[in-house]
C-alpha cells in the first residue's frame, strides 16, 4: 500500500525552476513557461531563485517536494543569518558605479563569497559619465583591474546601446546574478537588456550619497525567448558576512594574495607576521613596490581578525 502511494505520488511530480521568492512561498516557472505561486512542503524544500524543484499541483497553486541538488549557492553568513542570493549560477555581475561611492571592502567580500562557491566574477564600474566621481572610483579600483578579468566601464544611461552589445557577449547563454550596492544600477542593466522585465529604478539621494533599495527581492528574468541566458535582480546589499568561511581559508580566495601565498615558507602561514611570508614581502608601500596593494591586504588583514573570533563556527 506505502508503495503504491509514494508511487502516485511520485508520478504527479512535476520539474520547476524559482525565478523569485517572497518569504516562504516562490514563484515556478513550468519547462512549458507557465508560472504559478508555490510554498514548501517543510524545510528541507525550502527553495531560492534558480533552484530546480519537483512540485505537485493542489488547486491553482503548488508544493515545492524537493529541491534538486545545487551546483552552487551564493549566499552571505551575518552572525545571525544567513542570507541566500541564487542557486545554480555561472557568473555574477558585481555592479558599482561612481556614485554612489562603493565599499572596497563589500566589493572585496562579494568577490570572496563567490570564489568560496567557485563563481566566476565580472565587475563593472558604471556611471562613467559622471566623471569626475568616476575617475576617482577607477582609480580606486586598480588592483581589481589587474584581477580577473579586469573592471567594465559601464554608462547604462549615457551609452545603452554600446553596453548592451558588451553585456551580451559576456552573458550569452549563461545565467548571471547582477549583485551591488543600492543605487549601482542593477535594475537599469536589467531593463536594458530584458524590456518586459519592467524593474523599478530610482533616484539615488544626492544628500545621503546612498541608494534607495528600490529592489526588494531576488528576480529571474530571460534575456532570449529560447530561454538560455538569464539575469537575476536583487536588491542592493550593505553588509556582506562571511562567517561561514574559515579564516585560514582566506588567502585562498583573494586571487591577489594568493598567487604569492605559495611563496611562503611555513605551509600554514598567517601571512600576517611570520618570517619569510610571500605575501608580506608583496605588499606596496612608500618606496616599496609590490604585487598586492595596501588596501586588500588591510582587508585581508581585517577579515582575518573578524572570521578568527567568530563564534558562529
Ligand atoms: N548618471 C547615470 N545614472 C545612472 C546610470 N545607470 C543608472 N543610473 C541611475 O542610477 C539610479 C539607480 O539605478 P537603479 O537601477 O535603480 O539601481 P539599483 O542598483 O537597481 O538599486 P537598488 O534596487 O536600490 O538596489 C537611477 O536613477 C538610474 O537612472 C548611468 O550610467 N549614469
Ligand atoms: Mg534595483
Ligand atoms: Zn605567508
Amino acid at each position: 500500500m506505502a508503495k503504491q502511494r509514494s508511487d502516485a505520488a511520485g508520478a504527479a511530480l512535476r520539474d520547476g525552476l524559482v525565478i523569485a521568492s517572497h518569504g516562504r512561498h516562490c514563484l515556478v516557472e513550468t519547462p512549458e513557461g507557465e508560472r504559478l505561486i508555490c510554498h514548501p512542503r517543510g524545510k528541507k524544500s525550502q527553495a531560492v531563485v534558480g533552484d530546480r524543484v519537483r512540485w505537485q499541483a493542489s488547486e491553482d497553486e503548488g508544493t515545492i517536494e524537493q529541491v534538486q541538488q545545487r551546483k552552487n549557492l551564493f549566499y552571505r553568513q551575518d552572525e545571525i543569518r544567513t542570507k541566500s542570493f541564487a542557486a545554480n549560477l555561472d557568473q555574477v555581475l558585481i555592479l558599482i558605479a561612481a556614485e554612489p561611492e562603493f565599499s572596497e571592502t563589500q566589493l572585496a567580500r562579494a568577490l570572496i563569497a563567490a570564489a568560496a562557491e567557485r563563481i566566476a566574477p565580472i565587475i563593472a564600474l558604471n556611471k562613467s559619465d559622471v566623471v569626475a566621481p568616476f575617475e576617482r572610483a577607477w582609480a580606486r579600483l586598480a588592483p581589481y583591474r589587474r584581477m580577473h578579468h579586469g573592471v567594465l566601464p559601464l554608462s547604462l544611461k549615457a551609452s545603452p546601446e554600446a553596453d548592451r552589445a558588451t553585456l551580451m557577449k559576456l552573458l550569452a547563454g549563461r545565467t548571471t546574478l547582477v549583485l551591488g550596492p543600492s543605487g549601482a544600477g542593477k535594475s537599469t542593466l536589467t531593463n536594458l537588456l530584458v524590456p518586459s522585465a519592467l524593474a523599478s529604478t530610482a533616484e539615488i539621494s544626492q544628500a545621503l550619497n546612498s541608494g534607495k533599495h528600490t529592489t526588494t527581492s531576488t528576480t529571474w528574468y530571460w534575456v532570449d525567448d529560447a530561454r538560455t541566458t538569464a539575469l537575476i535582480d536583487s536588491p542592493g546589499f550593505q553588509e556582506f558576512g562571511l562567517q561561514h568561511i574559515e579564516a585560514m581559508q582566506l588567502a585562498h580566495l583573494m586571487t591577489d594574495i594568493a598567487e604569492h601565498a605559495t611563496a611562503c615558507k611555513f605551509y600554514n602561514c598567517t601571512h600576517l607576521h611570520e618570517p619569510g611570508c610571500g605575501v608580506i614581502t608583496q605588499v606596496e608601500s612608500p618606496g616599496h613596490p609590490g604585487a598586492i596593494s595596501p588596501s586588500r591586504y588591510r582587508i585581508y588583514g581585517e577579515l582575518f581578525a573578524e572570521l578568527s573570533q567568530s563564534r558562529y563556527k
